[in-house]
């Protein structure tokens, strides 16, 4: 049984192999990703049991998908496979403002998705479920998926954990708009994670503080500041900030993943606030310095000895 289940659309990512546009390639690189499998492999690689849970299609694809979570030690027993609608795909780009993503999901397996999926045990055992906002513009289906889960608590139990994950590519044609319906998932959950800037663009919040106000007293709130830092604030209210460490960032799509599954792994634990966000940035920080989705190698005897570093020393 896994500690924690993700929940959310996995897609084929076809990247460009070098820092040319898109349009001027001949030969893509074909991987996996998707924020909440990408939580799931990271929180597997920090020691963690972690499963996807998800719909794929009846396509190589969608076998890719399930190929490379296996491989990364993620359970995938629960994902199912649609006879008819595809597995979703996503291009990057890359260009000057840094990477673009251009999705190919629309009526894809996962989208599918439906509330049904609450009764799966798979769920109810679980320490956590892990969801995001993208998940919630994926297909009505989908939000009502989100919703009985989050706001409803149709799996009453396990901590939930809700990555906020704004994408306007996908709150396009979706009438009631990403700023209300990310917002009452916010405060439903009991732990959240948003960006600083998204949270700006999404709710005209200035500060981590604003963000905080806005949303309540009830979740344990992360809020990260890319370059700066990220804050944590607790269920007593209590606030911990902790600065980015300096990393080297070939290519930023995942780590918002990354920092949220080292956050996890180290609430699991039991571990400080300090030390989550500090796990976060540095889970995060692996993942920025690869052109994947997922970190690579991450051995927990560094990352426990930057966690046991002073403050002076960190960063
Ligand atoms: O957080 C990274 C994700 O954005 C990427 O893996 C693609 O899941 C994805 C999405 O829907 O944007």
């Amino acid at each position: 049984q896994a500690d924690v289940v993700c929940i959310g659309e996995t897609m084929a990512v076809l990247s460009p192999p070098d820092a040319r546009p898109l349009a001027h390639q001949r030969a893509l690189e074909l991987a996996v990703g998707g924020a909440e499998s990408n939580v799931a492999s990271a929180l597997v690689a920090l020691g963690h049991s972690a499963a996807w849970l998800g719909r794929v299609g009846d396509d190589p694809l969608g076998r890719r998908v399930l190929e490379d979570l296996t491989a990364r030690g993620v359970d995938v027993s629960a994902v199912e496979t649609d006879p008819v609608r595809p597995t979703g795909v996503y291009f990057k780009d890359t260009g000057p403002e840094g990477t673009g993503t251009y999705y190919y999901r629309q009526n894809s397996a996962a989208a599918a998705m439906d509330a049904g999926l609450v009764d799966l045990p798979l769920l109810h055992r679980a320490r956590a479920l892990h969801l995001s906002g993208i998940t919630a513009a994926l297909s009505d289906s989908c939000a009502e998926l989100v919703t009985r889960i989050i706001s409803r608590r149709a799996v009453p139990g396990p901590l939930i954990s809700f990555d906020v994950n704004h994408r306007p590519a996908l709150w396009r044609d979706r009438p009631a708009g990403a700023a209300p319906a990310l917002l009452e998932l916010a405060r439903g959950a009991d732990l959240v994670f948003v960006g600083r800037d998204e949270a700006e663009t999404l709710w005209d919040t200035r500060t981590a503080q604003e963000v905080r106000e806005l949303l309540g007293p009830g979740p344990v709130l992360v809020v990260k500041d890319a370059g700066h830092g990220a804050t944590a604030y607790g269920a007593d209210g209590e606030e911990t900030f902790v600065p980015t460490p300096a990393a080297q960032v070939v290519e930023p799509v995942g780590a918002g993943d990354a920092f949220a599954a080292g956050y996890l792994a180290a609430f699991l634990e039991g571990r400080t606030p300090a030390n989550g966000l500090r796990l976060g940035h540095l889970v995060a920080a692996a993942t920025l310095g690869t052109r994947q989705d997922v970190p690579t190698v991450l051995t927990r005897d560094t990352l426990d000895r930057h966690l046991a570093l002073d403050n002076a020393a960190w960063s």
